[in-house]
């Protein structure tokens, strides 16, 4: 696939998208979106794919917005409105709605948007030695790309505040105890961890677990009338797979299922 700014992969039903800008910690350029929603397209049109990897190449995962597209000295200042409309909010709005899993591998530092990415994924695995900073604070900004979203709803207010007003960073460790992350494994092992998370998650039943991600996610903004009438209209439709067929005839004749994501 002809990229610049990313790698893209698509092997067994796992699609893997790798942010691939080491010298500038993989940070966000104009053309990295761009290629984003490229490979984003090709994704959502491939019903193959059963999981999304999105990682980094390098010694960081994602360093946020590139700073030397930003002129501090522009006279007529920039509408950093345009910026998320344009870019961070189409794929944050993509990855949540992508009804596949999408595994977030932090291999290095996450920062700013580039933390916001993590988080805005459904399993994120990180190196021990990655960090997460809220690092939108020191330039003056806002945690956007849905990071003021994800954060009080993962870690809680009190602690979303303190991470977003001090931008301190969250070693990997500390972002697994917070709940803002599903595990910290040791460098050496990440992406062996990594690889056999997404092979398990291809094999399991894709539409099943698109409408779990789908109730999860409306959970946040839900009541329970409102949750529990939700889960009954999904159920319904998990109900008509081929997979839940299939998990009820593997289970009554003792056999492991075969899933095949329909
Ligand atoms: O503008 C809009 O579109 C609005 C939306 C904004 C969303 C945002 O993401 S705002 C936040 C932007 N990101 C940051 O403020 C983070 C800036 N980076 C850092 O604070 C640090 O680099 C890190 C804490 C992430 C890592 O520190 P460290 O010491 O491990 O690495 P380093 O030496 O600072 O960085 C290595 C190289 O990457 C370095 O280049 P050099 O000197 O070797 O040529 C550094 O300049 C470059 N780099 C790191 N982050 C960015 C970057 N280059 C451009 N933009 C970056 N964000």
């Amino acid at each position: 696939m002809g990229f610049n700014t990313i790698a893209f992969d698509n092997t067994n039903g796992i699609a893997t998208i790798r942010l691939n800008r080491p010298d500038s910690l993989n940070s966000f350029t104009s053309e990295m979106h761009q290629e984003l929603r490229e490979a984003m397209d090709i994704v959502e049109a491939d019903e193959s794919v059963r999981c999304l990897v999105i990682t980094g190449t390098g010694r960081g995962f994602c360093a946020g917005q590139d700073l030397t597209e930003r002129d501090p000295d522009t006279a007529t200042k920039m509408d950093l409105g345009a910026s998320p409309d344009t870019n961070y909010n189409p794929l944050t709005r993509r990855l949540k709605t992508l009804p596949i899993p999408v595994v977030g591998v932090v291999n290095g530092v996450a920062a700013g948007a580039g933390a916001s990415l993590a988080l805005a994924c459904d399993l994120v695995l990180a190196a021990r030695s990655a960090r997460f900073i809220q690092a939108f604070c020191k330039i003056g900004l806002i945690p956007d790309a849905g990071g003021t979203w994800a954060l009080p709803r993962l870690v809680g207010h009190a602690r979303a505040l303190g991470l977003a007003m001090l931008g301190d960073s969250v070693s990997a460790e500390q972002a697994e105890a917070l709940g803002m992350i599903w595990r910290c494994i040791d460098d050496s092992e990440l992406a062996d961890e990594a690889a056999k998370l997404c092979e398990r998650l291809a094999v399991q039943p894709t539409r099943g677990l698109g409408l779990i991600k789908k109730a999860m996610n409306a959970s946040m903004s839900n009541d329970l009338d409102a949750q529990l009438d939700l889960e009954r209209d999904l159920q319904r439709e998990a109900g008509l797979t081929e997979d839940f067929d299939e998990g009820v005839a593997a289970f009554q004749q003792k056999r492991p299922p075969v899933f095949k994501g329909r």
